[in-house]
């Protein structure tokens, strides 16, 4: 069993730190259970642009207010705390924050731990891993 702390890990490497957000990642691929798992707060009045070509992501919205918009449609849709959006195509899409949101996010295959967006708003497959 691997029980970990939100507080602790921000203390961390596992704490990465982008323009528009931050994560925590609590679960990573050197834990071996095939998926990883993170806390993630996307800064207030921001929008990023992401695609993520290499993963599956489900994102859960615990916190805050925002739109998740399809960018093959433009369809926006409301994110509030209980929604949740998956990413089962590598879909093209922009995650509007109108207030700060904290999300729980899983991937698949999971993060190495060190990652933050390219050009193209997608992580590459390997990565460096966090200190153990
Ligand atoms: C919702 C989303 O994808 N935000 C970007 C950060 C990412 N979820 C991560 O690495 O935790």
């Amino acid at each position: 069993m691997i029980v970990r702390n939100l507080a602790d890990a921000r203390k961390t490497s596992r704490r990465v730190v982008s323009k528009t957000w931050e994560s925590t990642r609590l679960l990573l691929k050197n834990d071996g259970v095939g998926f990883s798992f993170h806390i993630t707060t996307m800064y207030a009045g921001t929008s990023t642009p992401m695609c993520y070509r290499n993963h599956f992501e489900s994102v859960y919205c615990i916190s805050g207010r925002g739109e998740i918009e399809d960018g093959a449609t433009g369809e926006r849709h409301s994110i509030a705390p209980g929604t949740i959006y998956i990413l089962d195509k590598h879909d093209e899409h922009v995650l509007h924050a109108h207030t700060e949101l904290v999300v729980a996010c899983v991937f698949n295959p999971p993060l190495n731990g060190r990652e933050v967006h390219d050009d193209s708003g997608a992580y590459p497959l390997e990565a460096e891993a966090v200190e153990a």
